[in-house]
Formats: C-alpha cells, sequence, structure tokens
C-alpha cells in the first residue's frame, strides 16, 4: 500500500489509507511542492489528521513517511518482512518487523538471556553455552572456563535453490571463532561450535545455496603451534595460518557436523568479508583479505602500528576457492585431521586448484556476489570505487592459467584485468553491497555516511547504461552494513533497505554517553532513494542483517506435548497432566513436575543439603502463550516453559534454608499464587 506523496497531496490515495487520508479535505497544500520539508500544515488530510499533522508539526513529507511505514495496532501483516539482525557486542540476534522496524524478539545466542531462561538453570541454554565452550576447537576456553560473551557479526539464513527458505539461522562469533545454529521454528539457539583451528571469525557465515554447507573463516590468522608464542610475531609467515571453513549441514535438522566438514588453509593474511557463489558460480566462494603485508604492529617497540602496516600495498588478495574441487581433494585422501577437522593443506589447495588468489584495490571491505552470481562486487574502503569481477572472467583466467605471478605461499595470482568487469567511483570508504531484482547494487559509504546505488552490466544494462553511479542517499551517520529484502539470494525482493548506522550523534535524544546505534528504514520504490524512518538500537553494534519475507517464516506456536527444545523431539521425561511424582534416591532428589495455570505440582520440595536435584518440568498447556518461568532464588536457577515444552534442570543443594520457588510469568490472575518452597535441610 505504497501512497506517493502526490497522491496523498491530492487526496486521490486508495483504501487502506483511509485512516489518514479522509474524503474531507481540510487544508490545502502550503505550497509544499516536491522540494520536501515544507510545514506543517495541510496536505489533502482530512480535517481530524490535518489538526494532528498541524499539532505535532509533521510535515505532508512526514505524513507520507508515516503512513508508508505504520503497522496499525492489530495488523501485524502489515509488516511484510522480517530483519534478522547481529546484536554485535550483544552476543544475540534481533528480530524486527519491516517497514515498522518493530524489535519482535531477541534470541541469546552467545550470551545468557534471561527472559527466556538461555543459561540459567542446566535447560537447553545452558547447554548449548557449555557446549559451545568447550567443543571441538576450545582449548583455550577448556582452561579459562564457560564463555558468556561474543560478538556476532553474521547471519546467514538457510537457502534452498539459492532462495531463503525460513528453516534455519546461523551466526558467527567474531570474537571466539564460533558458529551457531538457531532453529526457526521456535527461534532458539541449538547449537554452538567453537570451530577448530580458528582463534577469531569474519568471513561469514553464509550458506552454499543449497545449504550444503555454512561457511565460516578466520578475521587475523591462527597461531598453528600454541607453545611457540614467544616467536609468533617474528616468525609469522611460517607459524600463523587462516583458515577457510566449510561445516556441514544435517539436511533434517540444520546442525552442523564436524566429521563431513572440513577446511582449506589459507596464507596468514587477514581475511575478511566473503560470499557464496550462486547459479553459475555455485561451487565457489570468495573471501577478501587485507594485511597482505603481513604487519604485525609493535609501534611501542620501534615498529609500525598495524593500521599503517597493513595498508602499503597498493593491492591485498581477493581468495577464489572451489568447494566442488575441494570436497574431491578430500575424497582423494590428500587432506589432514587437524584438532578434530579435515584440512587441506594450503599446498595441496594451490597445487590441486582448490584455492586462487585475485589482487584487489588497497584493504577491501566486502565481497558480494550479485543475483544473477556473475558479478562480485568488492567495496574498496581505502579506495573509492567500487571493483566489480565478473566470474566468467575468473573462471577464463583459472582455465586459462592467466596468472600474474605465483606467491611466497605457491597460490597462484589471477592477473587483474582479465578479471574486472567495471569499476565505478562511488564515494569515500565503500563497505558493503547488496542489490535489487533490476540490477542495482547499493553499497554503503562509511565515510561519505551515505548509499551509493549502481548499475550492474549485462544482462541487467548494456553499454553506457551499465556500470554507472545512478543515485546518492546521505544517511545519518556512517554507515556500515546495509540490507535489502532479501538482497543476497538469487531473487532480491526490492522496495525497502536498512542502513546500518554505527553513529546517531543528534538522531535520538542524549540518553548518556554511550549513544544508540541508528537503523534507517530506505524507500526504494521511487527514482531517488528516500529515508523513511529512524529507529534506535540499543543493545549493542548490529553488524549484518538479513531480510526475509514474512511467509517464508513458518514458526510453531506451541509444542507437541512434551517437547524438548534441543531435540524438537518428546522428552523421556515429559508426563501429562496428574502424573507428576516425586522420588528420594540415597543422595539424590528427582521430581517429575508440571508445570500450568496456576500452580506447579508438586509444590513442596525438600532436600538434604548436599543432595543432587533433578527437576524434570512440564509445561502441560496447550494455549499459545501460556508461557511459565521457574526460579529458585539464590540458587541462579531461572528457566522458561513455553507451552508443551519439557526441560530438566540439575544442581547440587549445596545452600540450606528455605527457597520460594516461583513463576516469572504473570500468567493468570493468580500468578502470584503460584510458587511452591524448595527446602534444604542440614
Ligand atoms: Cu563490515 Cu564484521 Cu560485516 Cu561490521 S563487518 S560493518
Ligand atoms: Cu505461571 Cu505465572
Amino acid at each position: 500500500m505504497a501512497i506517493s506523496r502526490r497522491e496523498l497531496i491530492q487526496g486521490a490515495a486508495v483504501g487502506g489509507a483511509g485512516l489518514v487520508v479522509g474524503g474531507v479535505v481540510g487544508k490545502v497544500a502550503l505550497g509544499d511542492g516536491d522540494g520536501g520539508g515544507g510545514g506543517a500544515g495541510g496536505s489533502g488530510l482530512s480535517g481530524q489528521a490535518q489538526k494532528v499533522a498541524t499539532d505535532r508539526k509533521l510535515s505532508a513529507d512526514d505524513v507520507t513517511r508515516a503512513v508508508k511505514t505504520f503497522v496499525p495496532p492489530g495488523q501485524p501483516g502489515l509488516d511484510t518482512h522480517f530483519l534478522f539482525s547481529s546484536g554485535g557486542h550483544s552476543g544475540q540476534i534481533l528480530v524486527m518487523g519491516v517497514p515498522s522496524l518493530k524489535l519482535l524478539k531477541v534470541i541469546g545466542v552467545f550470551t545468557p538471556e534471561p527472559w527466556q531462561g538461555y543459561g540459567y538453570g542446566a535447560d537447553a541454554g545452558d547447554i548449548v553455552l557449555r557446549q559451545g565452550t568447550t567443543s571441538a576447537g576450545g582449548a583455550v576456553s577448556k582452561e579459562r572456563g564457560m564463555l558468556t560473551w561474543g560478538d556476532t557479526h553474521h547471519p546467514a539464513l538457510s537457502e534452498t535453490k539459492g532462495e531463503y527458505d525460513g528453516r534455519w539461522l546461523y551466526i558467527q562469533d567474531r570474537a571466539n571463532g564460533r558458529i551457531a545454529m538457531v532453529d526457526l521454528r521456535d527461534f532458539k539457539t541449538k547449537q554452538i561450535i567453537d570451530v577448530p583451528n580458528l582463534e577469531s571469525s569474519h568471513g561469514g557465515c553464509f550458506v552454499t545455496p543449497n545449504s550444503e554447507y555454512v561457511h565460516i573463516s578466520t578475521k587475523t590468522p591462527t597461531l598453528t603451534d600454541r607453545s611457540k608464542a614467544a616467536s609468533a610475531l617474528t616468525n609469522f609467515k611460517d607459524l600463523m595460518r587462516g583458515y577457510s571453513t566449510f561445516m556441514a549441514i544435517n539436511q533434517g535438522t540444520g546442525r552442523m557436523e564436524l566429521d563431513r566438514s572440513f577446511q582449506v588453509e589459507l596464507p596468514p593474511y587477514t581475511q575478511d568479508l566473503a560470499d557464496s557463489g550462486k547459479l553459475v558460480s555455485d561451487g565457489w566462494v570468495f573471501i577478501n583479505s587485507y594485511n597482505s603485508e603481513m604487519a604485525v604492529g609493535g609501534n611501542a617497540e620501534g615498529g609500525v602500528p598495524i593500521e599503517v602496516g597493513a595498508s602499503k600495498n597498493d593491492f591485498d588478495m581477493m581468495h577464489v576457492i572451489n568447494w566442488k574441487k575441494a570436497e574431491e581433494v578430500i575424497k582423494a585422501g590428500k587432506s589432514r585431521t587437524i584438532n578434530g577437522i579435515k584440512v587441506i593443506p594450503l599446498d595441496v589447495a594451490a597445487a590441486e586448484g582448490v584455492l586462487h588468489l585475485i589482487p584487489e584495490p588497497k584493504s577491501p571491505h566486502g565481497v558480494d556476489v550479485a543475483p544473477n552470481g556473475n558479478y562480485l562486487c568488492v567495496g574498496g574502503k581505502l579506495d573509492p570505487h567500487v571493483t566489480i569481477y565478473g566470474f566468467d572472467k575468473i573462471k577464463a583466467a583459472i582455465d586459462a592459467k592467466n596468472y600474474e605471478k605465483i606467491d611466497d605461499f605457491g597460490v597462484p595470482v589471477l592477473k587483474y584485468d582479465a578479471v574486472v568487469a567495471g569499476r565505478i567511483e562511488v564515494g569515500l570508504g565503500p563497505l558493503h553491497t547488496q542489490y535489487d531484482e533490476k540490477g542495482y547494487g547499493y553499497i554503503s559509504l562509511f565515510l561519505d555516511s551515505a548509499v551509493a546505488k549502481f548499475s550492474l552490466g549485462e544482462p541487467y544494462f548494456k553499454g553506457d547504461q551499465a556500470f554507472k553511479l545512478v543515485d546518492k542517499l546521505k544517511v545519518n551517520y556512517n554507515i556500515g552494513h546495509l540490507v535489502t529484502m532479501e538482497g543476497d539470494t538469487v531473487k532480491p525482493d526490492g522496495k525497502y533497505l536498512v542502513a546500518l548506522n554505527k553513529w546517531s550523534i543528534d538522531r535520538f535524544p542524549v540518553v548518556g554517553t554511550l549513544k544508540p546505534q541508528n537503523f534507517q528504514l530506505v524507500d526504494l520504490t521511487g527514482e531517488k532513494m528516500e529515508i523513511l524512518s529512524d529507529t534506535p538500537i540499543g543493545i549493542g553494534e548490529p553488524h549484518y542483517v538479513q531480510a526475509i519475507k514474512a511467509e517464508r517464516i513458518k514458526a510453531w506456536e506451541v509444542y507437541p506435548p512434551g517437547t524438548n527444545p534441543l531435540t524438537m523431539e518428546k522428552d523421556p521425561n515429559a508426563i501429562e497432566d496428574g502424573k507428576d511424582r516425586l522420588e528420594k534416591r540415597g543422595n539424590t532428589l528427582e521430581a517429575w513436575m508440571t508445570v500450568k495455570r496456576s500452580q506447579f505440582k508438586p509444590d513442596t520440595l525438600r532436600a538434604n543439603k548436599g543432595d543432587k536435584v533433578i527437576l524434570h518440568l512440564t509445561n502441560v498447556e496447550k494455549t499459545p502463550d501460556a508461557t511459565h518461568g521457574f526460579a529458585i532464588p539464590r540458587y541462579n536457577i531461572n528457566v522458561s516453559l513455553d507451552p508443551g515444552e519439557c526441560v530438566t534442570v540439575e544442581f547440587t543443594a549445596d545452600a540450606e534454608g528455605s527457597f520460594a520457588m516461583y513463576c516469572t510469568e504473570f500468567c493468570s490472575a493468580l500468578h502470584l499464587e503460584m510458587q511452591g518452597w524448595f527446602l534444604v535441610i542440614a
């Protein structure tokens, strides 16, 4: 129901807009032409709407923006898309509606999340967080204890034939080199893997077009032998390596399986953003890098700062990986297992044609594959251009061995001129690119605080219409990522773009010294891009976001009775209403409890100090939204039980006293009575 400003001004807007645009024409427009701005005054609104607009000092443009983004009470369907946003430092995922940009959910991933009881008391979240610390690669974490923080950067929705399918969501922990999987049936985190040989990560996540793999690669290279830290920086070239990881996805459950996963060893550059090929480039992935200089810093020891050392060369290297070939190499037994994962060594990857490098101008940032799979747009960061590579050209150069050189690690470097399809000067600080369905790219310009819109080449645009800057929009301020609707699939859905701005400066009321991030919704339907709204994000710094059509998400409203969210199957300890029981065996107290409006049954638990306590709690409700909580004060136990859910809480009764366990959700008129006693007797 997009309504143009002109339609509004003329009072000619249609049906759904009747709320604001009435048949009764109030004041006439006060010379508020197309120039934007205008006074609070008239825009052909009905008398009452006109009065509200005037009182609130809203211009005709403001009213149009409001109409374009407003989701009226009780009409959630007017949010046509969901955003899945990384929560940055919060270690979480934010789910929002588009165009309203209302926050719908916060999914706990790498950080405990109290409302959902994620990480507080041996329920699913606790188990996932613990496994995510000590699984596979977690040698350091095992020594240092449970990780309760992650830095989420890039969410990746699962795909079928290059389109989002609404089944699973993956996200990486930039800080610790971990990856998590969220099930979109219940929007809960099911698995965290500490990826072997990754100390940190940046490239990924993204899935391959049929979700065969989810990819995650290193940020800073990894010390291959932890006992050699003393010479890590002096012998950087030999001791450090990057890794591109293909985590195999179980097609039934969405879980990642380490024994089918593999890595490709990379030179110790700093691998940055990455993306998957699709359609013509299916079977390939592309990873940018910077610091091919391998600068190590040491600014206080007579060395140059990393920012200087890493910016010396005119070119860095894009890594081009043929993962179908990598699968063959592994099948042929040419990999080594390192820390529990198969690794194709660098020399093998080079010799077998698994890895090629492509020069790319000066410390680039994002590499994003266009919907047709042929164009790869690289944001220059320190170069004011978007450099557009053609996969057809890359493929031809590889086949013809059209090399510029073989690098120090034995990897062939393709000739730059042979693989570039176009270069467009877009402005300062180009970072990330998204696409629409018409063959336009939208690139974020960090330093310019702007979004630049440009045209791709054939088959979208020909001749002098191709590779052109066509529009530029100022945003507020210092944009990082941006997202268009389904903008990195084979079929983008146009219409909106969201700019993820790092600085908000003067856009919101002052709330102290740490300012919110600013999500700006941009209308792409007109000839010029136009900002529709600002939304503050006050819970960490989101990086990437993916936007999916709302209709693709088929989330459950209640669990089938007795479901354990970890397995999504019936828990063996789940019980029906009336089947509650309690067993005291030696030093163990075990109870099978039901949870419903408005009592726990049994509601009295007597343990002896030092007992092991095992509580199986089943929410026997079948009504959507009939969630109960279960908390034991002082024991740091707090779980959430959605309708149909069964969880098990296990702990030691190590403090004596009487503890009033209670339901933490206001579930009924007698919610406050939904409590009981946990007695620990010395
Ligand atoms: Cu540009 Cu981690 Cu995607 Cu942030 S990265 S902006
Ligand atoms: Cu159950 Cu409150």
